[in-house]
């Protein structure tokens, strides 16, 4: 696949995430959702990146319009629970490290590739929610930077992250029923890909 993309200028860094989640900042958000970001939260992003493009099982979804079928404008690639085959084993020790930082099991992990700014996804709350009340959806971003927005559900001003290279964002409380989140299309973009991890079970409080 041939993408317009700019690596970081870190070149050599060994792909590793940050274990002590030390720039992990969370934001309260109104109805009892949350959002943590940690900027440059794995070191080395440009070779995950390389490896996802050139070896995830990309597929064009299809979505129905009204009367019309059309093509989602991103590929997507999936790993469901218990079928790791092709999986890089760097997204395999995320995986595990956020499992033990949040208290979920984190099973499912979901790319998304943006390829310009053409690429995008709408308003919308993760379906995950169908089956949770505070389901948790992390995410770290590779390759060029991308806006993400999260809006309340129903209405009210949106809040902005710019997405950079290694950057983790997780979604938690009740976000994925009282807000919705998008990457908008915009003018110009370079290639950027989402990494995304969904649990199927519920967090167990301890005690
Ligand atoms: O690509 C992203 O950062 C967001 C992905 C997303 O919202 C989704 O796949 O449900």
């Amino acid at each position: 696949m041939s993408l317009a993309w700019q690596g970081s200028l870190f070149t050599g860094q060994v792909t590793m995430p940050d274990a002590s989640f030390a720039a992990c900042a969370r934001n309260e958000l109104a109805g009892g959702a949350w959002v943590d970001h940690a900027p440059g939260w794995l070191a080395g992003s440009d070779d995950l990146f390389t490896e996802l493009v050139e070896t995830a099982p990309w597929r064009q979804r299809q979505r129905r319009m009204y009367e019309k079928v059309l093509d989602e404008p991103r590929l997507t690639a999936w790993w469901g629970a218990g079928d790791d085959a092709g999986l890089p084993g760097v997204v395999a020790d995320i995986r595990t490290l956020l499992s033990g930082r949040y208290g979920v099991a984190f099973d499912s992990v979901g790319c998304n590739l943006y390829r310009d700014g053409r690429d995008s996804v709408a308003w919308h709350g993760d379906t995950v929610r169908k089956r949770m009340a505070e389901p948790l959806v992390a995410i770290v971003s590779l390759g060029e930077p991308r806006r993400f927005l999260l809006r309340p559900r129903g209405g009210g001003p949106s809040r902005r992250y710019d997405l950079g290279a290694g950057d983790l964002l997780v979604m938690g409380g009740t976000c994925q029923h009282t807000w919705e989140h998008c990457v908008p299309k915009v003018r110009s973009a370079g290639a950027r890909l989402s990494v995304t991890f969904r649990h199927s079970e519920p967090a167990v409080s301890p005690g």
